[in-house]
């Protein structure tokens, strides 16, 4: 009799014992389920907020570059190029393609400089080295400048736009690039 009394109590430990495993399996899914469900919420806000952060780079050196032309023109008189950049029309110009940001840093080689008082008009250490000066998604900002000196570029009454081709790396399509405005 009490050998079965205790057979039985075996038993019911043993069920006692699978139920309780059981019992742990089902809150480990469940613990792992509100983690991803956790995930999912958070991954999009965390690649939002990333994004909102390089465009305010990117609008901060933007408006570093339109201030630095607009600053040298104020001083110098003239757009930041050799001659002084004089056209018939407006000129749009890739900031590797030209020595603009090694006149704006006071870094050109070679005689008669546009700026020939070597003012560091813009500091960026890319831009000492090459004359390049890449944005977060490793575009070329675009300048757009007043080569004809009406004091006006694309209708706007300034000298100079400077523009990011944005994440698509296309200055064609619009909806993603960044520009100073007036
Ligand atoms: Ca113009
Ligand atoms: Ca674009």
């Amino acid at each position: 009799m009490s050998l079965e009394i205790n057979r039985m109590n075996a038993d019911h430990d043993m069920r006692k014992q699978a139920r309780k495993q059981a019992f742990t399996l089902i809150e480990l899914l469940v613990v792992i389920a509100i983690i991803a469900i956790l995930a999912a919420l958070v991954t999009p806000a965390i690649s939002a907020a990333l994004q909102r952060a390089k465009k305010a780079q990117v609008q901060t050196e933007l408006q570093a570059i339109k201030t630095a032309v607009q600053a040298f023109y104020n001083d110098y008189s003239k757009l930041p190029i050799a001659g002084g950049g004089y056209n018939n029309t407006d000129q749009q110009y890739e900031t590797n393609s030209m020595s603009i940001f090694q006149v704006l840093t006071a870094n050109e080689s070679g005689p008669n400089p546009a700026n020939s008082r070597k003012i560091v008009y813009l500091e960026t250490t890319t831009a000492y080295t090459s004359g390049a000066f890449p944005d977060v998604w490793g575009n070329q900002y675009v300048l757009k400048l007043d080569n004809n000196y009406d004091g006006k570029v694309d209708g706007y009454s300034t000298i100079a736009i400077a523009i990011s081709p944005g994440p698509d790396h296309k200055l064609s399509t619009t909806n993603d690039n960044l520009r100073t405005t007036l």
